[in-house]
Formats: structure tokens, C-alpha cells, sequence
């Protein structure tokens, strides 16, 4: 048989990201006021029609970097090439203003909601320029916060640029080979430039110094400046001893494109060889003598670098969203013209049910997510206009890492069903399921691993969970009108065992610790699915979409329901296991450790 004849697979088309979205309309419109929705709807639309005829097609020219690391003349040049594709596709990031949206504040608050819209709609087809964007974006919150006036006027206002020919991007640079996520261990050590009246030279920029050490994991190799740790202070003081600076990756820094950039002590020892992200220019670089300006307090870096851990997060949960969103789709496209044979005739999938309890299960799940991402947005938004209230603030410190660690691990496993939803075919590279999973099995470690991010919530607890407890109310009578009790019950359980479980002292028991993230992610993503269902129904009613948003909400929290009803007793007894870190040793390892060896 010729590869013609026979059965022919129909090619599926995907759809609109925005305008055929099962959440985005509707949730923008609950949380936009009418004027700035009517503003930004057209960009959406139109930035969406983009992605799907354009962006799309130049994933073809999208390739691993390469460096040449000297010339012919023997000498080191580390030239860094960048493939043609992730330039397009960085600088059309700068010019829908993935960064400079959310700094611009036109639409005060709620600008970062519609940053946010952008970054979910691009996610599936940016091959990972959002990582930059997202340093960038957060570096350009610490020069607002910390940087100079010179800093300020002369580099975050290019940070925060659309011109793409003269925008820059930031990268961060905290992880080093001893310590990865853990900074006290940094060996990158800082030195001032001593006039000759012995005082820290400087110039308009700020105090200059010179950073010696070798930075592990750099995902902006092809940045214009860089923040970085390096120390200050005694080894022994571990991250209390960090300051940040500003680092220009070429000098001069200005102006650009320069004539002749050379740079500024920075060798690529190595390009990393990654699982996913592979346009993502990773290097380990060693800096000698290289110039950079202090950014923080002295020995204040950690604190002063926070806004980049905080903002970056936020745009790894997006990303995780937004590939999955990008999964469902094709999935949700393809199950509109797959043909299988059913007793008496051809289906398409989309009516095979169960095909589409799949299918429902991910959108739920999808759906869940966008919620919880846009709260936390939203929550960020209006800190940065100083529109948070105290509770707010706190909502936001507890609820980052929480969603950052919960999208990540969930996000994964619905694309996953994505791809089973399509077969063999899902499988295949040209689907592009394999490479969205790839890519966001990062968001699991960087920026913090789900661990690292279970420590943060601890540390953030401390201060807010009562505040966050406090945020929370039911209208009864809408419950009883949608007859939402039993879910709203299990809702209240599992907020009762956290309230209980985050009492201090805290318990102390990893397993438990753990359980305690995946648990409030559960509950916090259930509550903003509710508070969406009230609003559709009070609001909107019968022109409204609130009954299926009732059935998502209910179906998340019965899938959810082993998670949320776990009880505090149960919690304690696993907690009061003492020999539980023994055990897990001997299960892993399958031999009784000598007590000696212990
Ligand atoms: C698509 C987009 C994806 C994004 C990709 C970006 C790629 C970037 C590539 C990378 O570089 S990945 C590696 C990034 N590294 C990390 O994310 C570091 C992970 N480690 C942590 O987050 C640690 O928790 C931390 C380094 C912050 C711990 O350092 P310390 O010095 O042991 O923290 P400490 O002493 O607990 O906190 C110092 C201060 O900061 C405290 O305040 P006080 O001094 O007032 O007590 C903390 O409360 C505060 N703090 C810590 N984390 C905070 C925070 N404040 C606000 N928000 C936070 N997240």
C-alpha cells in the first residue's frame, strides 16, 4: 500500500490561547475593572492570533546555542551564539512588553494580571524566553527598590523596555558548586576598589568591586547585566555574610550595542547539557577580576535579592500553566477530528466518554491552576502599588512558594495525560507534548526544589498563617442556594487541619512538612475555584457560565477530597513516628544501618 491509500490521519488545528480559553475570558472579567478589560482585550486577542500563525512557525528556527571558545589566533573569546529563533522569540517578548507591562503599571494594580495573561498565552511557544523575562523582570523590581538613580535611569529603564534595540535582559546568579539552593555556602568572594584615599571607588552607578568565583548555574548567558551573590564578610557569617551586586556582563555596559564589547573577566567554562530548556543559553561561568556594582546594604544581599526569588516563581507556576495549557489544547484539538471505530459506526474521541473523562479531568485541573496563579498575581500586583492590605502581604510571602512548587508537580502529570490522549502520535517529537513536559520538569528544581520551597512556606508560616486563615469567608447562603455543602465541608476540614497544623511550634517531621504544602495548595486553589463559582452566580447569573464553573469546583474538591479531609490526628501520628527518617533510610537503602554508622 502506498503511504497515501489507506487511512489518513485528519490534521487537527489548535485553537485561539485566548478568545477559546475555558477559564482566561471569564476569570478576567471577575477580576478586571470594565475599563482596563475593554483596554487589553484587543492585545489579547491579537497577541493570541499571533502565536498560533507566527510564533509557532519560529520554533523551527529555534536551536541549542553554541560557544566558540577561542579564535584562530589561539586567543579566549567565549563567543556565545544564540540561535535565530530565540532572538525572534526574546524580542518579541520585549515588544508585547512581557516585562514592560507590569513596571509600566498603566493599568495600576492589574497590571500584573494582564503581564501575567501574556505569559500564560506565550508560555507553550516561547521555548523558555520567559526565563529571562522573569530575571529580567525581577531584577528591575530590585533596582526600583535598591538600584541608584543612575542605575535606575540608565538600566532599568532599558530592563523595562519594548524597543528591542535597546533592551536589555538580567540574569541572576545565586547557585554555586557547593551549595546549590543553600547560599551560605558561596565561595564567590567580593572586593572593593580602593581609591587612594582608601575609600570604595565608585562612579555614578554605585560603589564598584571586584567579584572572584564560579557561578554554577547561569540561565542568562546572553544578558546584558546580571545580580549576583559574592561575599563580603567572613565565610563563617554563611548567607549573612552575601551582598548583591550588579554585574554588566560586557564592558562598557553602555553605550549598546558598543563597538567593541569585551568582557568584563567572565570566561564560559562550560554550556550546560540539559534535559529540556535547550534553546536556554546555562552556562558555569568563572568570573575573575569582574566589575560590578553594589546593589544591597552590605551583607544584606539575600534580603535585597528576594523580589527576583519572589516575581521568578510566580513566572515558573505561569509557564507550568501555560504549557499545559498548550498540552490541552492539542489534546482537546485533536479529540474534535480523531476517528476510532465504535459498535455500529466511527466516533470522533470527543464523544467517547471515556475519552473525555481524561480530557475533563486534566481541564479541571487546568483550570484549578489558572485560578490559583491569578490570585497570587493579583496579590502581587497590588503590593507593588502599595495597595496591599497586611494581610495581603502575608497572603502573598505564604501563598508563592506554595504555588510555585504545587503547579510544578501537578502541571507535569496533566501533560502527561495530554499526550496519552494522542496515542502513539503524542509521543512524537513534532507534537510538541514532549518538549512542553521537558521543559517544565525544571520548574521543579530551579528557583527552588519543591523541598527548598517546603522550608520557605515553614519560614513564611511563622508569620502569616493566622492572617491567612483570617482572609477566608463562606456565604452561607449562597452555599445552601448552589448546594455546595459537602464540598465547602471538606474544605473547612482541611482548613481546620492546618490551622491546627501550623500552630506553633511547628511540626517538625519532614513527611509532614511536605504533606502541609500539597495540602494548602489543595485547599488555597479550591477556595479561589469558589470564590469564582459565587461571583458567576451572583453576578452573572443564568447569562453566566457559573453551572459549569459549580461542576468544576465540585469535581476539584471530590478529587481533591482524600487530600483535604486528612486529619490532624492522622497528621500527628505520622508526625510522632519518630522512626520514621530510620525507616525511610532502610526502605531506600533495603539494609538495617549499623547503629554505630548511624
Ligand atoms: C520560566 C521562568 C522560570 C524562572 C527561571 C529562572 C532561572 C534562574 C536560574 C537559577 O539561578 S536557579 C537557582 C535559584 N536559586 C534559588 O532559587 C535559591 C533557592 N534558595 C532559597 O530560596 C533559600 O531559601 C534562600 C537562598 C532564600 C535562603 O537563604 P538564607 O540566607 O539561608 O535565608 P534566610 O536567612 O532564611 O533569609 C534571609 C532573609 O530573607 C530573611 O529575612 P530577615 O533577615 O528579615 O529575617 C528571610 O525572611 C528573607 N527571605 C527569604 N526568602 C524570602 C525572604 N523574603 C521574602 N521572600 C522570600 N522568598
Amino acid at each position: 500500500m502506498k503511504v497515501e491509500e489507506g487511512f489518513q490521519i485528519v490534521p487537527y488545528d489548535e485553537s485561539h490561547p485566548y478568545t477559546k480559553d475555558t477559564v482566561l475570558p471569564q476569570l478576567l472579567n471577575r477580576l478586571l475593572p470594565h475599563k482596563y478589560l475593554s483596554e487589553i482585550e484587543s492585545d489579547l486577542t491579537e497577541f493570541g492570533d499571533f502565536i498560533v500563525h507566527h510564533c509557532r512557525n519560529i520554533g523551527d528556527k529555534v536551536a541549542p546555542p553554541q560557544i566558540t571558545q577561542f579564535n584562530h589566533l589561539g586567543r579566549r573569546v567565549d563567543r556565545l551564539h544564540t540561535s535565530e529563533g530565540w532572538r525572534e522569540l526574546k524580542d518579541i517578548a520585549v515588544r508585547e512588553g512581557i516585562v514592560a507591562i507590569p513596571h509600566e503599571r498603566k493599568q495600576e494594580e492589574f497590571s500584573r494580571i494582564y503581564g501575567f495573561t501574556k505569559v500564560l498565552l506565550f508560555a507553550g511557544d516561547s521555548h523558555e524566553v520567559l526565563c529571562p523575562m522573569a530575571m529580567t523582570d525581577g531584577v528591575a523590581r530590585v533596582l526600583e527598590l535598591s538600584g541608584t538613580e543612575q542605575m535606575k535611569r540608565e538600566i532599568r529603564s532599558r530592563l523595562i523596555s519594548r524597543d528591542s534595540s535597546l533592551a536589555f535582559t538580567a540574569g541572576q546568579w545565586m547557585s554555586e558548586r557547593p551549595g546549590g539552593s543553600d547560599v551560605s555556602q558561596t565561595e564567590t568572594k567580593a572586593l572593593s576598589i580602593t581609591s587612594t584615599s582608601n575609600s570604595v571607588e565608585s562612579d555614578k552607578r554605585g560603589s564598584l568591586y571586584l567579584l572572584d568565583g564560579f557561578k554554577w548555574f547561569s540561565s542568562a548567558t546572553d544578558s546584558n547585566i546580571s545580580v549576583a551573590l559574592a561575599r563580603t564578610g567572613p565565610f563563617a557569617s554563611g548567607s549573612r555574610s552575601l551582598s548583591l551586586f550588579l554585574v554588566p556582563l560586557r564592558l562598557p555596559l553602555l553605550p549598546q550595542p558598543s563597538p567593541d564589547p569585551t568582557s568584563n573577566g567572565i570566561t564560559i567554562h562550560r554550556l550546560k547539557n540539559k534535559l529540556g530548556t535547550h534553546a536556554l543559553p546555562t552556562a558555569e561561568l568563572s568570573l575573575n577580576n569582574t566589575k560590578a556594582y553594589l546593589l544591597s546594604p552590605l551583607n544584606e544581599g539575600v534580603k535585597t535579592i528576594t523580589p527576583v526569588l519572589n516575581i521568578t516563581r510566580l513566572y515558573s507556576a505561569f509557564t507550568s500553566v501555560g504549557c499545559l495549557r498548550r498540552a490541552l489544547d492539542i489534546a482537546r484539538s485533536y479529540a474534535l477530528v480523531r476517528q476510532i471505530s465504535i459498535p455500529g459506526g466511527q466516533s470522533p474521541l470527543k464523544d467517547v466518554p471515556l475519552h473525555m473523562t481524561v480530557l475533563a479531568d486534566i481541564t479541571i485541573t487546568y483550570q484549578a491552576l489558572t485560578h490559583f496563579a491569578f490570585g497570587i498575581a493579583a496579590l502581587l500586583g497590588k503590593s507593588e502599588c502599595g495597595k496591599a492590605t497586611g494581610n495581603e502581604e502575608a497572603r502573598l510571602r505564604l501563598l508563592t512558594p506554595v504555588l510555585k512548587a504545587f503547579a510544578s508537580e501537578k502541571a507535569v502529570s496533566a501533560m502527561e495525560d495530554c499526550m496519552t490522549c494522542l496515542g502513539g502520535l503524542g509521543y512524537m517529537e513534532e507534537v510538541g507534548i514532549g518538549r512542553l513536559i521537558r521543559d517544565c520538569l525544571v520548574e521543579k528544581i530551579w528557583e527552588g526544589t519543591v523541598n527548598v520551597l517546603v522550608l520557605d512556606m515553614i519560614r513564611a508560616s511563622n508569620k502569616t498563617f493566622t492572617v491567612f486563615m483570617e482572609s477566608i469567608s463562606c456565604p452561607k447562603e449562597q452555599i445552601q442556594d448552589l448546594k455546595l455543602e459537602e464540598s465547602i465541608s471538606a474544605i473547612n476540614h482541611s482548613l481546620n487541619t492546618l490551622k491546627e497544623a501550623f500552630k506553633p511550634p511547628l511540626i517538625s517531621a519532614p513527611f509532614v512538612q511536605r504533606l502541609l504544602l500539597f495540602l494548602l495548595g489543595h485547599t488555597t486553589a479550591s477556595i479561589y475555584l469558589f470564590e469564582h463559582v459565587i461571583w458567576g452566580y451572583t453576578e452573572q447569573g443564568s447569562e453566566g457560565h457559573w453551572e459549569i464553573d459549580r461542576n468544576v469546583f465540585k469535581r476539584y474538591v471530590g478529587t481533591s477530597l482524600e487530600n483535604l479531609c486528612i486529619d490532624l490526628e492522622k497528621l500527628m501520628r505520622i508526625a510522632d513516628r519518630k522512626s520514621r527518617s530510620k525507616d525511610d533510610t532502610e526502605i531506600v537503602y533495603g539494609i538495617k544501618p549499623i547503629a554505630s554508622k548511624l
